[in-house]
């Protein structure tokens, strides 16, 4: 068996479902013969975010893996890799190298040198006899702690080098962390003193299968629970408990709750300071849970930590919670439910004008609103795009199945939503998969709706056109007045039927409903479909002022 023989049979013991990749690569060949098949994306930055996607549907229990050719074709991949790392999203990365005596010779691109500052684990197989241990590396690397993407570059020789011995590899098996017992003790007593603790959910609830975990100690304490961006969903929205997730814009709930609180717990989250986002405002008591070390103190002080995975964790908090008090009376939960659910309550109400709106061209909000009433929410799996979309779907659309919104934003690369919904489509062949993008977002990756064509991998795809950057309003003023910099263009629907996908444009409020039916209807019979809605710029956004959140 030879290097790229060698790699299949790997990827096929680690459960590899399929390859996302673009040729050339010995690999795509080697993991057909092995059952494993070869999804080819148009463009290799959206070939990374497929495997992005499934990545996180499956929990990191299995890895999207994605092959590209060396030069061109790993450079080109170089976004999705580092939108990746910003997430920490563990990935396989396998791109083709020069052969070992062109490397290090001017203008050799080598990949394993220059995605080892966006990547967790980064290397160059030297001979196929090392490629076991090196998968291993890699495997193990995926699997235990935090995520992130891990590359193993291949120089051409290796591909075809016989490999001698018998294959020794085993699935790398995942090596949760558990917490320090007095770490625990002590984190119990300081959730029981404060007045108003607030959970604060990450992306490792998700991660580490804890959503139940986490529901169950925010009922317990009892206290309420917010979600990063990428830990949206991390308990389903709709619990009594749920506070949404935050960007720049988040539901009322969330600003309120946050600025009573006089504890932050955080939970399966690195509490990394982002632009899009919550932050910690100044003044309140920080417990930090992670399962990696390096996040303590990296941008807040924590005042007490404790390492470990999400689901340990919280696990390991409601027993102590429960034998250092007991159960406490259940009328203290209800009344804390009930004064959420007030605020949700006059927030969506202070909304109605929007989520209603008839108005023309349509209101983003009155189609998110007819999204989130017409589909059955539990069958989807939906994310948002850079740009107003994130802000507009990160505040409004609420989940009902915890991992059912895939949120992202500490690098938000300009259509990489579409990508991580084939991904998730992928994942989830049962599920509904939307992914809403803006009209220049679609610019960015928009002809990757044919890679769904071609595969029949039946994603919803919505565009929100304005015709305009809405989100760059502020910062294009005299550009846009003098030379209309701001403006973008497109007929997306049109777009769509030219790559053979079924697509309609909304341009009546009254279209909204019978387009999303039609929509989901073709996508559950098994095509993908684009809607592309024909809306205001829109710069409404959910956020009620919290100094410092
Ligand atoms: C690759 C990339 N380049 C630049 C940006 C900066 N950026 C953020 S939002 C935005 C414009 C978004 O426009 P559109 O997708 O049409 O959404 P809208 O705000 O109009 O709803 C730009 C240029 C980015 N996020 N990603
Ligand atoms: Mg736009």
């Amino acid at each position: 068996m030879n290097g790229a023989a060698l790699i299949a049979e790997i990827l096929k013991r680690e459960g590899t479902e399929f390859l996302s990749c673009y040729p050339r690569n010995p690999v795509i060949e080697e993991c057909t013969k092995l059952g494993i098949r070869p999804i080819l994306c148009r463009q290799e930055r959206v070939g990374v975010g497929i495997a992005d996607g499934y990545t996180r549907i499956m929990r990191g229990k299995v890895n999207g893996v994605f092959a590209a050719q060396a030069g061109p074709g790993i450079e080109n991949a170089f976004p999705g890799v580092a939108q990746a790392f910003s997430e920490n999203v563990p990935i396989l990365i396998l791109p083709g190298g020069m052969g070992s005596s062109r490397q290090y010779r001017h203008p050799t691109f080598s990949a394993a040198d220059v995605f080892a500052p966006v990547t967790k684990w980064s290397a160059r197989a030297h001979s196929v006899q090392a490629i076991p241990d090196l998968m291993r590396q890699a495997y193990h690397a995926m699997r235990t702690g935090k995520g992130g993407p891990v590359l193993l570059e291949i120089p051409l020789e290796v591909w075809d080098q016989e490999y001698e011995g018998p294959v020794e590899y085993d699935s790398v098996r995942p090596y949760p962390l558990g917490p320090d017992p007095e770490a625990i003790t002590e984190a119990a007593k300081i959730l029981l003193a404060a007045e108003n603790p607030i959970l604060w959910a990450g992306q490792g609830v998700l991660y580490a299968d804890a959503s139940e975990a986490v529901a169950e100690l925010a009922d317990l304490v009892p206290a309420p629970v917010m979600m990063t961006n990428p830990g949206k969903s991390a308990i389903p929205e709709s619990h009594p408990l749920a506070l949404g997730g935050s960007t720049r814009s988040r539901p009322r709930m969330l600003s309120d709750f946050m600025e009573r609180a006089d504890l932050v717990f955080a939970i399966g989250s690195s509490l990394t300071i982002t632009n899009f986002g919550p932050k910690v405002p100044p003044g309140k008591k920080i417990v930090h849970s992670t399962n990696d070390p390096s996040d303590i103190n990296k941008d807040y002080k924590a005042d007490h930590a404790v390492i470990g995975d999400a689901k340990l964790v919280a696990e390991a908090l409601v027993a102590e919670i429960k034998r250092q008090r007991g159960d406490v009376d259940a009328s203290v939960a209800k009344s804390l439910k009930e004064d959420i659910a007030s605020i949700k309550t006059a927030w969506i109400d202070d909304w109605k004008d929007r989520r209603t709106s008839d108005e023309v061209p349509i209101n983003q909000y009155r189609v998110i609103q007819d999204l989130m009433d017409t589909v059955d929410r539990d069958q989807v799996i939906i994310t948002h795009d850079s740009g107003s979309p994130r802000e507009q779907m990160m505040s409004s659309w609420e989940s009902t199945v915890a991992g059912s919104y895939m949120g992202w934003g500490k690098s938000t690369q300009l259509g990489y939503g579409l990508g991580l919904n084939l991904g998730a489509k992928m994942a989830a062949p049962d599920k509904v998969c939307i992914n809403v993008m803006g009209d220049a977002s679609f610019g960015m990756t928009g002809l990757d709706i044919e890679t769904a064509a071609r595969n029949g991998i039946a994603t919803l795809t919505i565009v929100f056109n304005n015709g305009v950057m809405g989100a760059e309003r502020d910062v294009l003023v005299h550009s846009t007045e003098k030379y209309g910099a701001l403006d973008v263009g497109g007929n997306y629907a049109k777009v769509a039927e030219g790559l053979n996908l079924a697509s309609r444009r909304v341009e009546a409020p009254e279209d909204i409903v019978p387009a999303i039916k039609d929509a989901v209807a073709t996508t559950q019979a098994g095509s993908p479909y684009l809607l592309e809605f024909i809306v205001k710029e829109g710069h409404d956004f959910s956020r009620d002022k919290v100094a410092g959140l």
